[in-house]
């Protein structure tokens, strides 16, 4: 049986309770060790490859979630927290912008660059509680493909800062001093290889500098978004070729940014 054949009744793995209460609570949550051991050499082989020999990828498979690495797109991990947040709907999730972050300690380039954060009407920035139901934005999935040491380049975030009321990035306002690295706002995490970040794009957030000297920093990070929203310029990568090239159950990722059809014009 094909691979394709296998999936056509996609698996969700449902959040826990707790999940939902800390990613109301603080906008993120890490889930350590989602990819097994042959899946994180499989998806390294193929980012590394993207990354440093892109040409020597068959055209279809050019992009950080095609190829041996299309299962990221709809891991039952992932669909379980955006169905819960998104949309229970999955025909109502896009996969909108994908890149991969390597960063390592020799790099000198400037990664503090805090966005997002406050109350935000605009749809790709709001966070909102309703009826007992989570409604994200367009919700960020970080998959961490090296161990991450806390405090040494993972992504920074303000815990809270996706109900914020007295500030906000959609205003303008947020305080200079609230973007200081020193400001004691500001939370990160440690996590072993192949583990799953995920936060709303609401919360305030920037990457760091990667300090750990070991190691890079090897990280997809997935941007997704309800059906009816856009925040991103398409990437190149999410071309036809790329998007023909997937199971199936994965090209509705790439829909266009419509719900309701009226074939009839
Ligand atoms: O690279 C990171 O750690 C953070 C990336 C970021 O700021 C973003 O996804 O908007």
């Amino acid at each position: 049986m094909s691979d394709r054949d296998k999936q056509t009744t996609p698996a969700v793995h449902p959040m826990s309770d707790y999940e939902k209460f800390i990613f109301d609570l603080k906008g993120f949550f890490v889930i350590p060790g989602v990819l097994t051991a042959d899946e994180l050499a499989t998806v390294r082989a193929h980012t590394d490859a993207y990354s440093r020999d892109h040409d020597s990828l068959p055209e279809h498979h050019r992009a950080p979630m095609a190829g041996p690495a299309e299962f990221l797109i709809d891991h039952p991990r992932v669909m379980g927290i955006l169905q819960q947040v998104i949309d229970s709907n999955r025909e109502r999730i896009r996969l909108e912008s994908i890149f991969v972050s390597r960063r390592s300690a020799d790099d000198e380039s400037k990664h503090w660059h805090p966005h997002a954060g406050g109350t935000s009407l605009h749809p790709s920035t709001s966070y909102r509680y309703h009826n007992g139901c989570i409604y994200s934005g367009m919700t960020r999935i970080v998959w961490e493909l090296n161990e991450v040491v806390k405090g040494k380049g993972g992504t920074c975030l303000v815990p809270g800062s996706h109900k914020a009321n007295m500030a906000s990035a959609q205003n303008g306002n947020w305080p200079a001093e609230a973007d200081d690295p020193e400001s004691g706002i500001w939370e990160t995490y440690g996590c072993p290889a192949g583990s799953l970040v995920v936060f709303s794009e609401g919360v305030r957030h920037t990457g760091a500098a990667w300090t750990h000297s070991e190691h890079a920093r090897n990280a997809i990070l997935i941007a997704y978004n309800h059906v009816t929203a856009r925040f991103h310029e398409p990437k190149p990568c999410m071309n036809p070729t790329v998007i023909d090239g997937l199971a199936p159950q994965r090209q509705s990722f790439f829909k266009d940014v419509w719900v309701f059809g009226n074939k009839r014009g």
